[in-house]
Parts: C-alpha cells; sequence; structure tokens
C-alpha cells in the first residue's frame, strides 16, 4: 500500500526539544477576515517538472555506472509519467542532473524552495541515503578578474532522509534552498540561493544558473526513488510547509520547531516567518494573522482549497478555541 504523510514528520536531524506544550489554534476569527477580503494572492509554487514527455533532462552524474535515471510510471503523481532514479550497492554520492533550471529562476523572483512527491517501493537496508540539491553556475561575465564559470553551491543542511522512508509515496516533500552552503566565489557561510544566484547584471558575485542536481549522499544501498511534481516555489506569508496555504499544517511546523535549542538561525520552514532566527509566540502571532491566506498556482499542484463548508467548521471550533489559546 502506498502511504501518504505530511512533510513535516521528515524534519528529523535536529535535537527538537519544546520548552512547553504548545496551544491548539487559536485567532481563526481574524481568518475569517483574511479569507474574504485579502488582496490578489501572488504566485508561491510553480510545475517545474512532471516527467510527461519523458526525463525532462534528467541524467545520472556521475555517468558511466552506478546510477541509472529513466522515465516510469511508479509514483506519478501529476499525469502519467514519473521519474526514476536507480542507485546500485557501493555508491557513496550520486546525483540526478538536468543540464537546465526551467523555470528560469534569478532574483527576482528568486527560489526558496522545491517541493517534490517521492515514491519509495523498497526498504533501504544501508546505513543512511539523504535528499539534497546542488546548483551550478557561472559568475557574472564582466565580474572583476574575468568570469568564472562551473561553480557549485550545495543545500545538503537540511537534507531529507529518504532511506528512512517507509516504502510509499510522500507529498510535498520539502528541500529548503534558503539554507546552503558556501558561496564559492565570497566564501560567505551560509548562503541561500537568493544570496547566491542571480540573474545578468545582478550582484557582482552573483552566479547565473546554469542547471542543478538532485542527489543522493548515502552508505550501502541499493536504492531507487521516483520522483514526480517537481514544483518550485517563493516564501508566501506565513505557508511554513510551502504547500501554498496558510492553514493548520503551518501551525505544526511551527509547534514542532518552537523554542528549539540549536547552534544556527531557525529557517523559515521551520517556522521563523519574521525572519529574526528564532521560533518563539511572534512567529504564531505572524501566522495566525495569516491564517487562510492562499497563494495563487496551488491549483496546479493539486492542493485542496477549503471549501465554504470547511471554513465554516473552522470558525465553529476556533471560537470554541479561543479561550484556551490565553493560556499558551
Ligand atoms: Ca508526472
Ligand atoms: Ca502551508
Ligand atoms: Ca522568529
Amino acid at each position: 500500500m502506498m502511504n501518504d504523510f505530511a512533510t513535516s514528520s521528515l524534519s528529523w536531524g535536529r535535537r527538537i526539544t519544546p520548552s512547553f506544550a504548545a496551544a491548539p489554534l487559536a485567532a481563526l476569527a481574524v481568518a475569517v477576515g483574511a479569507m474574504g477580503f485579502f488582496s490578489p494572492p501572488a504566485l508561491a509554487l510553480e510545475l517545474a517538472y512532471s516527467f510527461e514527455a519523458g526525463t525532462d533532462g534528467f541524467g545520472p552524474n556521475p555517468t558511466g555506472g552506478g546510477i541509472a535515471v529513466s522515465q516510469d510510471t511508479i509514483g506519478a503523481t501529476e499525469g502519467a509519467g514519473s521519474l526514476k532514479v536507480a542507485i546500485d550497492d557501493g555508491q557513496t554520492f550520486v546525483g540526478a542532473l538536468a543540464s537546465e533550471l526551467a523555470p528560469s529562476v534569478g532574483d527576482p523572483p528568486g527560489l526558496d524552495y522545491f517541493l517534490v512527491d517521492i515514491t519509495i517501493t523498497e526498504a533501504f537496508t544501508g546505513t543512511f541515503a539523504d535528499l539534497g540539491v546542488a546548483f551550478f553556475g557561472d559568475s557574472q561575465p564582466d565580474r572583476p578578474g574575468g568570469q568564472v564559470a562551473g561553480q557549485q553551491v550545495q543545500f545538503i543542511r537540511d537534507q531529507v532522509p529518504i532511506g528512512a522512508l517507509e516504502p510509499g509515496t510522500h507529498r510535498n516533500v520539502l528541500l529548503d534552498l534558503t539554507r546552503g552552503n558556501f558561496h564559492p566565489l565570497t566564501f560567505q557561510f551560509p548562503v541561500s540561493f537568493n544570496d547566491a544566484f542571480g540573474t545578468l547584471g545582478s550582484g557582482v558575485d552573483d552566479l547565473i544558473p546554469t542547471g542543478f542536481q538532485f542527489y543522493v549522499n548515502l552508505s550501502g544501498g541499493p536504492i531507487t526513488v521516483y520522483f514526480d511534481n517537481v514544483r518550485t516555489g517563493q516564501i508566501f506569508e506565513a505557508d511554513y510547509n510551502g504547500d501554498g496555504v496558510v492553514d493548520a499544517a503551518d501551525y505544526t511546523v511551527w509547534r514542532d520547531h518552537v523554542d528549539l535549542e540549536i547552534d544556527e538561525p531557525a529557517s523559515f520552514f521551520e517556522g521563523d516567518g519574521n525572519g529574526d532566527g528564532v521560533v518563539d509566540n511572534a512567529d504564531y502571532d505572524y501566522w495566525a494573522d495569516r491564517y487562510g491566506l492562499t497563494s495563487v498556482g496551488v491549483d496546479q499542484s493539486g492542493i485542496v482549497v477549503p471549501e465554504p463548508t470547511a471554513i465554516c467548521l473552522l470558525v465553529t471550533s476556533g471560537f470554541g478555541l479561543l479561550a484556551a489559546s490565553r493560556y499558551r
């Protein structure tokens, strides 16, 4: 049987020590107003790869053995085609390399995350297998000292532990591009995608993106992974899980990370809505003030937008919870 579960359950690997039991949903009265009268929403999600006609330019990296990339039908969550990445036992680091980044990105609008649906058909028996993403790019052609080509920034600080996933389909797996590794030209650390990459004529040290790869860092194997419904996104309001809707699932992300003892600034995708590097009650308020907002583009990705009847139910339960919220 295929299983679906929320992305937030994938965010292990960092020490979680909540200091208090978080309160249930509140401030839904505020949300009612937001749902009725907010201005036209921004585009937060865009379909990037659906593997309907082939592999969409993806191929094995390195070539010549150890990894095979092909179109398949297993794990197709958007249309009928998916991307199969099969990795042999004994590999340590492999990638599914795309020749170009589509849609073209830069600043604006920039890029903050990928959402992808992942299917695993057999339990992984090795030690670990983690999914990350790396971008390649060339510097601006008029950069002082000359253009520097073939640079790479890895986004490996929030890898998805796909080796620990149960067999099944896992929707809306989020790859965070707000916390990358070193900028190869400035050595700034850590950099976001938007810190490192730009379009022609943007910052002097910006890299012009030329391509990227999903890669798997693993010990042991083999592993076969099916990708589909790859979407690119920009941060939208308090949409902490990146699905284009500000709702209870984003509260769950905040609750799972609030007041953690961590040694680096928190990510937006851990619930740091106001961007001050910590996840606390101010980020709960940030979420509550934006509850119900929906970006355009979510219909393309199959996200279910609450129907009016569902909204009425939420309002009813919200009033019932307002008293309890005072004690959070
Ligand atoms: Ca597809
Ligand atoms: Ca959301
Ligand atoms: Ca914060």
